[in-house]
């Protein structure tokens, strides 16, 4: 853990917490048998749920095994798997949402890095004056390509659009009055990281976030288990049909879904496969696993930079809407990537957490 306890909670958090405390002196006036009931049915998560911030579910900590020795060639970054433990912490128990980032903005009057244009003073290696607008990378579909022949540098389905931001996901003319419950998009590293901060929250370390990903599941492919669809049944937003050009949308949704459209994993979170990617504190180093440390990793001191930005990236994890099982296929519960520190997208979003306080004095 680098940082210490939240300094606060936000304001319905507190009244959530007072309600809670209410309810559980009620309790003590009910029948001894009543009482008994409660504390045989409730007794192991007892005394997280008393001190249980609104809308964060508890995650026990552990050992487990992170990575995958078996990933192959187009996910070697997955590799070694290798024994991990984290200690205990509260999780959202879904992705940020578009009314808790506007609640944030109200508040505070925060202005998003792509609702900005850049200094061209700090970036004056910039291809074009264009990509210094405030802007983010939209998905388009795109007939006609083989993303397996495409390099890293090269993915035409990206598109810089000016204009588009947290407000306006798809660029200008897009809006988000009626995406209400849809993950926050359009926001890089530093956004998040304003956000979880007036949250008193703040983001899941890489390892944090594999092990509240599998759900109390070990080595499991997915973080529902080994069978992608079991019974027949998509258990993640992801891509289906031919990427980059058609999804079908076999899984209900063409787009990003409504947070909670899918069922949650072991621990009660809910889209930590597919989606939106989720934004993680790390630097990204595709070769990290090869020299992590046991006990709490926080990933290496300098980020992954492929195109020489000289900003590197952090890491992102659980795949996205645009994930089909060709190509990317990274809704699976090893799987990582890196985000430059400077992009925004619309199919990363991010989710907090937040360290015990109340359960560790029990
Ligand atoms: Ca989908």
């Amino acid at each position: 853990m680098r940082d210490p306890a939240p300094a606060k909670l936000p304001p319905d958090d507190e009244r959530h917490r007072r309600a809670i405390i209410w309810t559980a002196a009620g309790l003590i006036a009910l029948p001894l048998a009543a009482l008994a009931w409660n504390f045989t049915a409730a007794a192991p998560t007892e005394a997280a749920d008393k001190a249980r911030p609104a809308g964060m579910v508890w995650i026990p900590g552990g050992e487990f095994t992170m990575g995958d020795d078996k990933s192959d060639e187009m996910h070697k970054e997955e590799r070694p798997g290798h024994r991990v433990k984290v200690g205990a912490f509260w999780m959202d128990e879904t992705e940020v949402t578009n009314t808790q980032f506007a609640r944030f903005v109200e508040a505070t009057g925060y202005v998003t890095e792509a609702e900005k244009d850049l200094d061209p003073r700090t970036f004056p290696n910039a291809p074009s004056p264009e990509l210094l607008k405030g802007g983010s990378l939209v998905f388009k579909h795109t007939q006609g390509v083989n993303p397996l022949q495409c390099g890293a540098g090269d993915l035409p389905w990206w598109r810089f659009t000016v204009g588009a931001n947290w407000r306006h996901p798809e660029g200008p003319g897009s809006e988000i009055k009626d995406r209400a419950r849809h993950p926050v998009l359009c926001l890089t590293y530093k956004d998040a990281q304003a956000y979880a901060k007036w949250a008193g929250k703040r983001l899941p370390t890489e390892a944090e976030w594999e092990f509240a990903a599998r759900g109390g599941l070990a080595d499991k492919k997915y973080v529902w288990g080994d069978v992608e669809r079991p019974a027949g049944k998509i258990l993640c937003n992801h891509w289906q049909g031919k990427f980059p050009a058609t999804d079908t949308g076999e899984d209900g949704f063409k787009y990003v879904a409504p947070v909670k459209s899918f069922p949650a994993n072991g621990y009660g979170l809910y889209d930590m496969a597919g989606n939106v990617w989720e934004m993680c504190d790390d630097w990204y180093g595709p070769e990290w696993y090869g020299r992590s440390p046991k006990d709490n990793p926080a990933g290496p001191v300098i980020g992954h930079d492929p195109e020489g930005t000289g900003y590197g990236q952090h890491v992102i994890r659980g795949g996205s809407w645009l994930c089909d099982e060709g190509y990317c296929f990274r809704y699976r519960a090893t799987a990582r990537q890196g985000l430059d520190t400077l992009t925004s997208t619309n199919h990363a979003g991010f989710r907090c957490v937040a360290d015990p306080v109340a359960p560790a004095s029990k």
